[in-house]
Parts: structure tokens; C-alpha cells; sequence
């Protein structure tokens, strides 16, 4: 006997995606953010926050909220904490932005909460139209939850903008449409 048919299990994704929108407060919950240089250029960040109810809601990565922040590599006075001083400026000079030394693949940046929280948009601030504005071009974010990778996106800073916004998914309701998506593609393909 099979409980459920195709038509039922429609319904279910349905209804899986329906929920998914209606829990877009019910988020990742973390408690580090690493952003990755992925070529060998230095990595520059003029802000990195890390939002609980979005763009208006609380940046958890702020120093001010009891975040601290680390780097694999210093140059030229560009100290991590700079990424998370509140203070989005992105000309070097200006003394808000970070600084690695680069020379090879990897370099990172590092924020750790003060506790975990619940983050639903990550928004990162690279470098002013000034100078060097490829060198944000190739990144990856990775968020953590007690050093357990729990999201990972390739991503870069357009050379046009000195910010992206990052949405972050609410990572069961994604499990089980991704669930849901297999099941009717195998449907079409029986079909
Ligand atoms: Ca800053
Ligand atoms: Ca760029």
C-alpha cells in the first residue's frame, strides 16, 4: 500500500514551500562568519555585518554587540576589528578598512559572536571605488555554528558597487524541498 501518492506528495511540497515563506524569521543560527580570499590578492573589507531580522534588525558582528575579529595576515595597518567598527567607509586611508598581506591562495577574515544568534542577511562592504577593485572579486563566505561549517557561497563585490547583500537560507526547510524537488522529478521521469 503506498501512503503516499504523487499527488499527496505535491501537496507536501506545497506546503513545504509555503512554510518555508512563512518562516522567514526561523533562520541559521551561528556564531562565526569567515569570508576567504580565493585568489592570491590581499583581502580588503570595509564592513561585515551579520544581521537577526534583516537589513533593520540587530548586526550581530559588530564589535559594539561584543564580536571580536581575526585575520590570517596583517599589512599597511589594516587591522581586523576595522570590519567590524561600525564605520562602512571604504577608503583605505580613511582607517576603516582591513588589510591581509596576500601573496597566497587563502587569506581570511574572521568574526566571532559573542554568543550564537539567529542571522538571516549577511552584508559585506569591500574597498572604495579608489583602488582595487578586483581584488574582492573571488570569495567565499563560510558561516559556522561551534566550528561546524553549516553554509558555505562563493561570492565577490561587483566592481561597479562596494557592497552585496547575502541572504542567508533557513537550512531544514531547504532540506526538504530539495527532498521535495528529487521526488518530482523522479515522478516526471516514471511519467
Ligand atoms: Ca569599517
Ligand atoms: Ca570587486
Amino acid at each position: 500500500m503506498r501512503i503516499i501518492n504523487n499527488n499527496s506528495k505535491f501537496l507536501l511540497c506545497a506546503f513545504a514551500a509555503t512554510a518555508l515563506a512563512a518562516s522567514a524569521s526561523a533562520q541559521l543560527t551561528i556564531d562565526q562568519v569567515r569570508i576567504i580570499q580565493n585568489t592570491t590578492d590581499a583581502l580588503s573589507l570595509a564592513e561585515v555585518q551579520a544581521f537577526e531580522f534583516g537589513l533593520g534588525g540587530t548586526n550581530w558582528a559588530l564589535a559594539s554587540n561584543g564580536s571580536t575579529a581575526l585575520q590570517t595576515s596583517e599589512c599597511c595597518g589594516g587591522s581586523p576589528s576595522r570590519a567590524i567598527d561600525g564605520n562602512t567607509d571604504g577608503a583605505f586611508n580613511n582607517g576603516s578598512v582591513t588589510h591581509t598581506a596576500g601573496g597566497t591562495i587563502g587569506d581570511y577574515w574572521q568574526v566571532t559572536f559573542a554568543a550564537d544568534h539567529s542571522i538571516d542577511t549577511l552584508r559585506l562592504f569591500g574597498r572604495g571605488l579608489e583602488c582595487c577593485e578586483t581584488r574582492d572579486d573571488n570569495l567565499t563566505v563560510k558561516l559556522y555554528n561551534n566550528d561546524v561549517e553549516v553554509f558555505t557561497l562563493n561570492t565577490g563585490i561587483p566592481n561597479d558597487d562596494q557592497e552585496i547583500i547575502i541572504p542567508v537560507p533557513e537550512p531544514a526547510s531547504l532540506s526538504l524541498l530539495s527532498l521535495c524537488a528529487l521526488g518530482l522529478l523522479a515522478r516526471r521521469r516514471r511519467a
